[in-house]
């Protein structure tokens, strides 16, 4: 491509990105692309998500909004304005300015980095790519995964190059799931790119609709800030975690410590124990860092030992409830346990990576008879059963000889639990400044 060219495919994409007519196109419309397109829409843009979900996307078109963090009526609002449509199909690439990949980055069976979704659609990207696009990849992954894997699929099926002829950028979400104060909107934003023309066509695309973009130096550091940012709470986490297994040897309250600690007024920051750590962030993220070190044969072992402590925990929630029961006088094949919670934390209705399972899981293996409760998960998959959400009635909390507090949902009246239950293993610490029988009360 003529230097002029280049020139001019980078500076229609600049601006029509500044007057708003820049086609967009978001893949992956989950709990970080619909409230992106969502945004995106609002400011003016014309926007297409590109969901493989054909449900989904039906859902979108309809404005029924499967995510909690977008109703349905901003929603509505959205693909009225006609600034909104969702489909399945790649094709809408060719048409596309700006191009957002925000799918999901799993890890495999053993902790090993999952691209396979970053990949397809980059190929798919790629078989479609013009000159004169921007694309942007959200999703959480090792440093070296925009330049390394994503650049080359571009350039080979494209015969087009970064820098010139089309532009490539990371820039990490950073979506606390049920957050209402910090929203897509007024959370600081890190972009990175590895050429000066992509990383000022991306913070021009950012800056549209986002108060704070920071720039860095590199897609690389985007990628590597996101996953310290994630390993920060996983390591903290663990931290706390760890010290609820001392406190458990040593006969003292981990709660009690940890408030007192937090009343330090600067250089603390408040983290609690838990009955594990779930969601699709912190549990997966570092281990993509810890990957990634190996090939330079360095052992990040901060990650390593947060990710089994954080493991164990599910482990010691049961052998706090077996200790519960055993001073009841009830054999764990014997006893009836509720369950309260089945999400990763409160106030969310999603289960992923849910250390409440785990719980669940391993209280089953072990013949408890168990029923849970949570009002934003009707029906569970547990231990190969199918459990479904039962009513939290006086009755069914009596009936258990152990109510477990997994997940400290704000719609449920622990004082009254506390009071109708037989006895209650508190694991989210909800409990601990109630004015209630504090004497039925065990805590992690
Ligand atoms: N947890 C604890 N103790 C704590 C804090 C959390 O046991 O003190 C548990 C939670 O119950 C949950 C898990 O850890 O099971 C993760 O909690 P989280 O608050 O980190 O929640 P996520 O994964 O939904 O969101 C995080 C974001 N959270 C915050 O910054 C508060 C942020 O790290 C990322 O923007 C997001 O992951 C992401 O998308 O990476």
């Amino acid at each position: 491509m003529e230097h002029s060219d280049q020139t001019n495919s980078f500076t229609h994409l600049q601006a029509c990105i500044i007057n708003r007519t820049a086609q967009v196109c978001v893949v992956g419309l989950g709990y970080v692309g619909l409230p992106f397109a969502v945004e995106k829409a609002k400011a003016g843009f014309n926007v297409i998500g590109i969901e493989q979900n054909p449900a989904r996307a039906e859902r979108v078109n309809q404005a029924d909004s499967y995510i909690d963090d977008v109703s349905s009526a901003e929603l509505q609002a959205a693909v009225n304005s006609g600034q909104l449509r969702a489909s399945t199909d790649f094709d809408n690439i060719q048409t596309a300015d700006v191009i957002v990949i925000c799918v999901p980055t799993p890890l495999t069976k053993n902790l090993t980095p999952d691209l396979s979704y970053v990949e397809k659609v980059t190929t798919e990207i790629a078989l479609r790519l013009q000159s004169g696009q921007l694309i942007a990849l959200e999703s959480t992954t090792y440093p070296g995964t925009t330049d390394e894997v994503m650049r080359p699929i571009l350039e080979k099926h494209s015969g087009l190059k970064q820098g010139t002829d089309f532009f490539l950028a990371h820039s990490p979400e950073r979506v606390d799931p049920g957050n209402q104060r910090y929203t897509t909107q007024n959370t600081n934003k890190v972009v990175g790119a590895s050429d000066p023309q992509s990383l000022e066509v991306a913070l021009c695309f950012y800056q549209q609709t986002i108060q704070h973009v920071v720039p860095v130096s590199s897609a690389k550091a985007a990628e590597l800030v996101k996953v310290f940012e994630n390993t920060f709470r996983a390591v903290n986490i663990a931290l706390v975690n760890e010290l609820a297994l001392l406190c458990d040897r040593i006969d003292l309250d981990v709660w009690e410590v940890l408030d007192a600690a937090n009343t330090k007024p600067f250089g603390i920051m408040p983290f609690y124990p838990g009955p594990g750590v779930g969601g699709h962030c912190i549990p997966i993220d570092p281990h993509y860092l810890e990957w990634k070190a190996k090939e330079v044969n360095f052992n990040t072992r901060f990650i390593a030992l947060a990710g089994e402590i954080n493991r164990r925990m599910p482990y010691f929630v049961r052998s706090k409830a077996f200790r519960v029961l055993n001073q009841l006088g009830i054999a764990p094949s014997k006893a009836q346990v509720l369950v309260l919670g089945a999400t990763y934390k409160k106030d969310l209705a999603d289960w992923r990576e849910s250390p409440a399972i785990e719980v669940m899981t391993v209280l089953m293996q072990d013949q408890v008879t168990l029923s849970y409760h949570d009002p934003y998960i009707p029906e569970i998959e547990v231990n190969g059963q199918t459990l479904t959400s039962v009513e939290l009635t006086p009755d069914n909390i009596a009936q258990a000889n152990l109510v477990v507090i997994a997940t400290d949902h704000s719609s449920v009246d622990y004082r009254q639990v506390v009071e109708q239950a037989q006895a209650v293993l508190d694991t989210r610490g909800i409990t601990r400044k109630l004015a209630c029988d504090q004497t039925k009360v065990t805590l992690l």
